[in-house]
């Protein structure tokens, strides 16, 4: 039987770049013929966990699901990225401890400038209070103590932080 695949889990706030780097990260694999998936909070929030909304219960269930869901790849061998803002420490570690073969991400921006990307315009919207518990504006995020990553995204490019996560993954294409 196949080992047990990895989970990538990327945290940090809304437009941070975690789908961006899982996205990148998703093709290069994909590439190498790797079997992977992606578990992507947008995706998951119209399928398995449509209906949730944002209160610390509803996140937590989110999180918990995406998890589970993991684990049921991974013990097939597939390599499973996970692209969710998981903003709750105390969950996040709980879920990543239960996996095999974890490699918590933290994609970090600091607020001042997701706000001022707002690639969604929600940012706008939650510092106007359009949004409640908005995370990072009203709502709590609990960055990772000690991630097995920690990319900044407003020093560094997108592309040096996918190199980043590609050589901490061991991954070298062979070209
Ligand atoms: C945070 C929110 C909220 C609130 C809607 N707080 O950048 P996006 O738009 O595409 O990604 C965000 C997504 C967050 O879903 P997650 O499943 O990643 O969150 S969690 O892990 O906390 O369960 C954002 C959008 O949904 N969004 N309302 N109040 N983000």
């Amino acid at each position: 039987p196949p080992a047990e695949g990895r989970v990538v889990w990327f945290t940090g706030l809304s437009g941070a770049g975690k789908s961006t780097l899982a996205t990148a990260l998703h093709e290069r694999l994909v590439a190498r013929g790797e079997r992977v998936e992606l578990l992507d909070g947008d995706a998951v929030r119209e399928n398995l966990s449509k209906g949730l909304g944002f209160s610390k219960a509803d996140r937590d269930t989110n999180v918990r699901r995406i998890a589970f869901v993991a684990g049921l790849l991974a013990r097939h061998g597939v390599t499973v990225l996970v692209s969710a803002i998981s903003p709750y420490r105390d969950t996040r570690d709980e879920v990543l401890a239960a996996l095999p073969n974890t490699v918590e991400v933290f994609v970090d921006a600091p607020l001042s400038v997701v706000t001022d990307r707002d690639v969604k315009g929600l940012y706008l919207k939650a510092i106007a209070g359009e949004i409640p518990h908005f995370t990072g504006v009203s709502d709590p995020y609990e960055a990772p103590i000690s991630p097995d990553l920690h990319l900044r995204t407003d020093l560094k490019s997108i592309d040096a932080c996918l190199n980043e996560l590609l050589t901490h993954l061991g991954v070298h294409d062979v070209t």
